[in-house]
């Protein structure tokens, strides 16, 4: 499935990296993230650009590129269906096949073709308020934002909210309720397959208790036991995380393979 995925996005390659992820919560089979620039990311690795994102299984990455996304655009959500559809966000509007798509709003690529999988004006999202984080768990989208907002409720960006029926629903992630920093912005998910664990990672370093991090790790939240851990400590596999955010992050569909939801 996931080779069938590659094969319909282009200029990829491969190169031997490293990068340690073992945890003590579900394995990770593939780990496909985007960067706020671009950069080479890993010894041998290709060049990413900050609208690519690349697919790392653990010691190979694959640069995916998405067709006509302008080079101004970051990429800054991402989502990887069972299906192959590729669901993101970018941090600017564009227009897409004719079809203008908010930096608010998700876009679904099936089949070479883009469309809208999450609309932030028919949601009630404000004008200017950017989704920065998406995955799916339960058949429901995931989503996060870069800013408060009020859309029937009042949402954080540290929150973490269910989408119902196209409309913004319950937060998964609460951030105040579990004493997180109001400062602390969730800028990528991803809910590994429908477990009740949530990969997590900040557009800033920080801390939660004893668990530190910077704003290229990925953070494990286990939401039976509302703990958090470190799980992937991005810098070990290339100094240009110094530089660099990891603003948008997709467990492969290994993961969804490896828990038998195939
Ligand atoms: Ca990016
Ligand atoms: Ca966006
Ligand atoms: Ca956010
Ligand atoms: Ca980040």
């Amino acid at each position: 499935m996931c080779h069938r995925r590659l094969s319909r996005l282009s200029g990829f390659s491969l190169a031997l990296v490293g990068v340690a992820w073992a945890g003590a919560g579900p394995p990770i089979g593939e780990l496909n993230f985007s960067a706020d620039i671009s950069a080479q990311f890993g010894p041998g690795a290709q060049f990413a650009h900050d609208h690519d994102y690349v697919a790392d299984r653990g010691g190979t990455q694959v640069r995916l590129q998405l067709p006509n996304l302008p080079e101004s655009a970051d990429l800054d959500a991402l989502h990887l269906d069972s299906n192959d559809d590729v669901l993101f966000s970018l941090d600017t509007g564009v227009r897409l096949g004719g079809v203008y798509y908010d930096r608010g709003d998700a876009i679904r690529y099936s089949g070479g073709v883009y469309t809208i999988a999450f609309d932030a004006s028919a949601a009630g999202v404000p004008g200017g308020v950017n989704l920065d984080a998406l995955s799916r768990r339960n058949g429901r989208l995931l989503v996060s934002f870069d800013r408060a907002l009020t859309a029937g409720t009042t949402y954080f960006p540290g929150d973490v909210i269910e989408v119902d029926g196209g409309a913004l629903g319950t937060r998964i992630l609460h951030a105040a309720a579990l004493g997180l920093s109001p400062a602390l912005n969730v800028d990528a998910i991803d809910a590994l397959g429908g477990t009740s664990h949530l990969l997590v990672s900040f557009d800033r370093g920080g801390a939660i208790g004893a668990v530190r991090f910077a704003d290229e790790d990925v953070v494990e939240f286990d939401l039976g036991a509302s703990t958090w851990s470190l799980r992937i400590d991005m810098s070990l596999a290339s100094n240009r995380w110094d530089a660099a955010d990891l603003d948008a992050l997709a467990a492969g569909s290994d993961v969804i393979f490896m828990h038998g939801f195939e």
